[in-house]
């Protein structure tokens, strides 16, 4: 990535504008803390050199809930300056979107952190970008709400990241991803202007939809100060079923006869292998029944009348086994529906710590062809002496293939930027696409071409230089500044 030339450096004028506008606890030059903040949780390694902001900026919510503080001041004194700017959550990122690619400042959103207001008459809750999301579901549920985003990394990760990534999670299938539940958005622009796309509405077609542009737009088009959730009637009452199945093609084709045998829309439906499974399990010091299983599905079910919820879990149960199912496992108290959930979400932290060379991916292919997707997946393993955990949001067609290496290769990346290629080249033949909730950040995007045409590509960058003339917001990411970058895959 070689195209700093376009930008403004950092001097120590430019610190000193910044502290004069945050003061200087808002203002951090130290090279350790840069260095920490300056990563997601895609392993250094993965880079081809350590990327490195030049100055770290922590804004405040100045005060009353109208304002949208330092962002606005930040964004004039670099867009006059041509510095780059990156937003950044909790780091809990999975595609390098935080990484501050071309240096210059690092906006940390740590301390906008204030949920503004729960508006129960208009179901809908107004948050800051540095909200934990986990945060918001509690407060919803406090007052008898449901928030439906529910990103595995739920616990750590910053509402303004999901947002900005359209994080999907585990409840996808029923309520759709993060974007799903966005009413409206306070966005700073680049030249430090401020605008509400949306609001607290259900319905708007004057305009474009630019509140969904933003979602996804990965911190490119515009800065996130202020976030408007939709919010739902908490269900009364939830079950998990576990079913595990003797192959992994067995559970698979299971998801779809939910629906069309069943006439149910769960929740949640999740896939973990065995190679998975077998992760967390050692990675918790827990066991979950019949662990030796090809794969697990976890079934989520909910509803307000207890009758029908049994009903419904009584008929899913029955078709599994009727399916090919080994066992059904039925958790509906909080300490079982717990330690399964946690089995779940610990898969990825687990491979991070037992694997040093990993690849963790994000595919997502018609819920038909997963079983083409894991069988082609297999003969990669074969042909390039790795080891796969294959889990993810399997009724969404959106599978976490982790490509795992057991041995420490010299060449290890060589290799796995090869296996990613060919891995990627099944995808598209399959109809699917390159991410379906992690992003493109740094760690997807020379492939984008693979998946979007050029007229496509063209536009987008079209879209951002109307938001960005300066491509100063997260430049590096997800758009192709011009034909000589997208050239060079940068
Ligand atoms: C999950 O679903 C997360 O567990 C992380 O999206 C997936 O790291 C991964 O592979
Ligand atoms: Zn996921």
């Amino acid at each position: 990535m070689k195209e700093p030339s376009r930008f403004g450096t950092v001097t120590p004028e430019v610190v000193e504008q910044l502290s004069a506008i945050l003061g200087t606890g808002g203002v951090s030059v130290d090279g350790e803390k840069i260095a920490a903040y300056s990563r997601d949780e895609v392993a250094e390694r993965f880079w081809d050199r350590p990327y490195r902001a030049e100055v770290l900026v922590f804004p405040e919510s100045t005060g009353h809930a109208e304002s949208t503080g330092h962002v606005s001041e930040i964004l004039r004194l670099a867009n006059e300056r041509r510095i780059p700017v990156t937003p950044r959550g909790a780091g809990t990122g999975l595609s390098g979107g935080a990484v501050p690619a071309f240096g210059g400042i690092l906006v940390s959103f740590e301390r906008m952190n204030r949920i503004l207001e729960l508006d129960t008459e208009n179901l809908c809750m107004t948050v800051e970008p540095g909200v934990i999301t986990a945060e918001i579901t509690r407060a919803a549920r406090k007052a008898g709400l449901l928030y439906a985003g529910d990103p595995c990394s739920g616990d750590a990760s910053f509402i303004g990241g999901n947002v900005a990534e359209n994080a999907g999670g585990n409840k996808v299938i029923k309520y759709g991803p993060t974007g799903s539940s966005v009413l409206a958005l306070e966005v700073v622009l680049a030249d430090g202007s401020v605008t509400w796309f949306g609001g607290k509405r259900r319905k708007d077609v004057t305009g474009y939809d630019f509140v969904h542009l933003m979602v996804g737009s990965e911190g490119t088009l515009g800065i996130i100060t202020k976030i408007v959730l939709k919010l739902l009637p908490l269900p009364a009452f939830g079950v998990d079923l576990l079913i595990p199945f003797p192959t992994v093609e067995a559970a698979i084709r299971f998801v779809p006869r939910i629906a069309l045998e069943g006439r149910v829309t769960p929740a949640s439906i999740e896939l973990v292998d065995h190679h998975s499974l077998s992760q967390a399990e050692k990675f918790l010091n827990t066991q979950l029944p019949f662990d030796q299983a090809a794969a697990h599905l976890i079934v989520q079910l909910e509803g307000n009348d207890r009758e029908v919820v049994a009903d419904e879990t009584e008929r899913v149960g029955k078709l599994a086994l009727e399916k090919g199912a080994l066992e059904v496992f039925v958790a509906d108290n909080r300490s079982s529906r717990d330690k399964l959930w946690k089995a779940r979400k610990s898969v990825a932290e687990a491979i991070m710590v037992y694997y040093q060379n990993y690849a963790k991916e994000d595919l997502v292919v018609p819920t038909d062809r997963v079983p083409d997707l894991l069988f082609a997946v297999d003969a990669l393993c074969r042909k390039w002496r790795m080891e796969a955990a294959n889990y993810g949001h399997v009724g969404d067609g959106n599978i976490h293939v982790n490509l795992l290496m057991a041995d420490d290769r010299p060449h290890w990346h060589e290799d796995m930027e090869q296996a990613r290629q060919e891995l990627y080249e099944t995808v598209r033949q399959l109809g699917g696409t390159l991410s379906g909730e992690h992003g493109i950040g740094l760690k997807r995007k020379a492939y984008l071409p693979q998946f979007l045409d050029a007229p496509q590509l063209e536009l987008m960058r079209r879209v951002k230089l109307a938001f960005d003339p300066n491509g100063i917001l997260n430049p590096g990411k997800l758009v192709f500044w011009d034909k000589k970058t997208e050239e060079a895959g940068a």
